[in-house]
């Protein structure tokens, strides 16, 4: 037993559960036959550990420390009384608790099917913006029909490329801090769509070891649709040059645009499950979902592009990758419900737009640089090729009046989405991870607590942050929160507010928050996060019909998990960066790629709230960045003196 700061007591507590309670947690479906892979890819496989369910008290403990930061005195000391109920011996918490652990023992993980459900498929906001993220590749050198197809025949050669080690297991396993980690998502992002349902979505896909596996992509010009085949004799994969040829017989015959169906995907999620359901009723609707959900990927060849003055090129990018650009540009030119969708634009503007429900970023930006890779080192040339080759099958839908009226409807939904999300996309020049490194700090807290002083430079306070750590040391691990606003961090903010602070100070207190965040980030990638924990006992109150305890019903609760800052790195070996929106009406949503001597950043925010701009957090945190580079400086200058 040991009391801490904040008076909480930590003690061992023994566990029963009644037989009802054990009866209600029914082992739901494994997520994959994981015993099936054998090949390299899964060498660690079997031996991953099995995602634990954190001590109760210590969750308990450490959200109390989260939460002080956020909170009044008077309403920490209700949330430490709400604490102290939910953990005392006997109490629902133990309960919820033993329920967790014996949930946790009957399957892979304890948690994977609950997040699929509570993070993706059960949320109905549109997709786009509000759960699909987008990267954008590094601008390409061509500014021409021809380099754009030529280009998007690399793309689609080195995607194939890559499925290629996926499909015969042969992929280098991915590591995190020298840990294997789960391999799981690579077999999700191919050949993978989610079906909008009038109340919950679900997630197909069809791999490459599955029955009738598919060999064909979908191809989007125009607002039309395109099946591809691309493999030839058997599982020969088309060249580079056919790929192209067959590009330009599509891009020949879909010259004019067509009603954009594609739009209907970027509705709300019950909106648009109900005219999915609707349209399934025809024979040929039904086939065309079907050949696009089976589709290895989309490959979407936008045309239209807007005329914004040069410097808001990157923006407008970004834009274009994160939501099409709106009705009158390329938001019909999508498929959002597919799991991969590769943008290739006219003016060597590039990148994917990704469904987020089966994978998390990493595995998506390992199979963008090698794509990439693949497409710088290729060297022979494309060229038109006389082979006989069987033409691109065009998917019309069958619209019906009131699926007419619904693409109307969607129109008006997606530019009213569009016209309130602000995206800055930049490169923060003056340093990137080596300098941070060379200070024996973790260039990822440097960043976090820069994030933060960039806030409490605008607001004069901290914020609940959310940073994705990942779970993928674990079998079928996904994500946990990294909160990266503590106390710690708070107390830095403060003194570079308080001018009387000496830079040794500065230096003792920022070298103090960025520790704390990694101590924090390694207490969340080995599975002792709070935020997912408290999910999960949440999440079992309602399976046995419980009502949500009142610990999560508490202001703080609330405070703590309004996310103004929803933050993540997925670095990326290419010079791309990564985007997505904002998760509360008044936050931001901030992505990062940190590159040895620069980083590339995105800040997103809604133009409706009238607190937020992401271009005043983006000026803010290179601010932060600079003064906190400046600090480090001067502190070991002084050091030499
Ligand atoms: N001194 C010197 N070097 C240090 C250091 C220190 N004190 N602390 C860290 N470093 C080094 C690391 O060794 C590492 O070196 P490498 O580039 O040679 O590998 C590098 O700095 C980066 O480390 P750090 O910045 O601390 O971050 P990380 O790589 O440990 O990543 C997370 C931190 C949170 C991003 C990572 O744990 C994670 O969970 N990633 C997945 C996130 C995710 O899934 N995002 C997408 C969700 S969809
Ligand atoms: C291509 C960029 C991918 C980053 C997506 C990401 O970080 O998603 C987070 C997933 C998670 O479970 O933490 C969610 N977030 C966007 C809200 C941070």
């Amino acid at each position: 037993m040991f009391s801490t700061a904040i008076g909480l007591s930590r003690q061992v507590v023994k566990y029963t559960m009644s037989n009802t309670m054990k009866q209600a947690i029914k082992p739901t479906a494994c997520l994959m036959p994981l015993k099936a892979k054998t090949g390299r890819m899964f060498i660690h496989q079997r031996h991953l550990p099995k995602l634990p369910v954190p001590p109760l008290q210590q969750t308990l403990y450490r959200y109390l420390l989260s939460v002080k930061p956020l909170l009044s005195d008077f309403d920490f000391d209700t949330t430490k009384k709400l604490v102290d109920d939910f953990g005392r011996p006997g109490g629902i918490g133990e309960k919820l608790q033993m329920g967790l652990i014996e949930r946790s023992k009957k399957l892979d993980n304890w948690l994977s099917q609950w997040w699929l459900d509570h993070a993706y498929l059960n949320f109905r906001e549109p997709v786009i913006i509000h759960s699909s993220p987008a990267v954008i590749f590094p601008q390409q050198s061509y500014t021409d029909l021809d380099g754009q197809l030529k280009f998007a025949a690399s793309v689609v050669a080195g995607i194939l490329d890559f499925k290629v080690m996926v499909d015969n297991q042969s992929l280098p396993v991915d590591k995190l801090g020298g840990s294997p980690l789960c391999m799981y998502q690579y077999y999700k992002i191919l050949s993978s769509c989610r079906i909008p349902g009038s109340r919950k979505d679900s997630i197909v896909t069809h791999p490459a070891d599955g029955p009738d596996p598919p060999k064909h992509i979908v191809v989007a010009h125009n607002y039309k649709f395109f099946s591809l085949e691309v493999y030839k004799d058997g599982w020969t994969p088309l060249t580079r040059s056919e790929i192209y040829q067959q590009l330009c017989d599509i891009v020949n015959r879909s010259q004019e645009t067509s009603a954009p169906v594609g739009i209907l995907t970027a509705e709300n999620r019950n909106t648009w499950g109900k005219i999915y359901n609707q349209m399934n009723k025809d024979r040929t609707n039904r086939a065309i979902f079907s050949e696009i959900q089976r589709s290895i990927f989309v490959l979407c060849l936008d045309e239209k592009i807007s005329s914004l003055p040069k410097e808001e090129f990157d923006n407008e990018v970004g834009r274009q990758l994160l939501h099409g650009g709106g009705s009158e540009l390329n938001s019909g030119n999508r498929w959002a419900d597919k799991t991969l969708q590769f943008i290739v634009g006219p003016n060597g503007a590039c990148g994917l737009q990704y469904e987020h429900a089966p994978a998390e970023g990493p595995p998506i930006a390992t199979l963008l640089d090698h794509t990439l890779t693949y497409c710088d080192n290729v060297c022979e040339d494309v060229a038109p090729v006389d082979n006989q080759l069987t033409p691109a099958k065009r998917l019309k839908f069958n619209l019906i009046p009131d699926v007419k009226e619904a693409i109307e409807n969607a129109k008006i939904s997606i530019d009213s989405m569009i016209e309130d999300l602000e995206l800055q996309i930049f490169k923060f020049k003056l340093f990137g991870k080596d300098f941070v490194k060379a200070n024996k700090l973790s260039p990822d807290g440097f960043i976090q607590v820069a994030l933060q002083l960039a806030y409490f430079k605008i607001y004069g306070e901290s914020c609940a942050t959310y940073e994705s750590a990942s779970l993928r040391r674990y079998q079928l691990g996904r994500t946990d929160t990294i909160r990266s606003c503590s106390t710690d961090s708070d107390l830095f903010l403060r003194a570079m507010a308080d001018s009387d602070k000496s830079n040794s100070e500065l230096v003792r207190l920022m070298r103090q928050a960025v520790e704390s965040h990694k101590e924090y980030t390694n207490m969340a990638v080995f599975g002792d996060g709070i935020d997912r924990h408290l999910l999960g006992l949440k999440l079992m109150a309602i399976e046995w019909g419980w009502n949500v305890p009142d610990l999560m019903m508490d202001t703080a609760y609330n405070i703590s998990t309004h996310f103004k800052l929803s933050t993540s790195q997925v670095p990326a070996k290419t010079d791309s960066t990564l985007t997505f929106g904002p998760v509360v009406p008044d936050g931001f949503g901030v992505c990062y790629n940190p590159k040895s001597k620069h980083i590339n950043f995105a800040v997103s925010a809604f133009n409706s709230s009238p607190s937020t701009s992401s271009m005043t957090l983006s000026l803010k945190l290179t601010e932060s960045l600079a003064e906190m580079q400046n600090i480090l400086v001067q502190g070991s200058m002084s050091a030499k003196l």
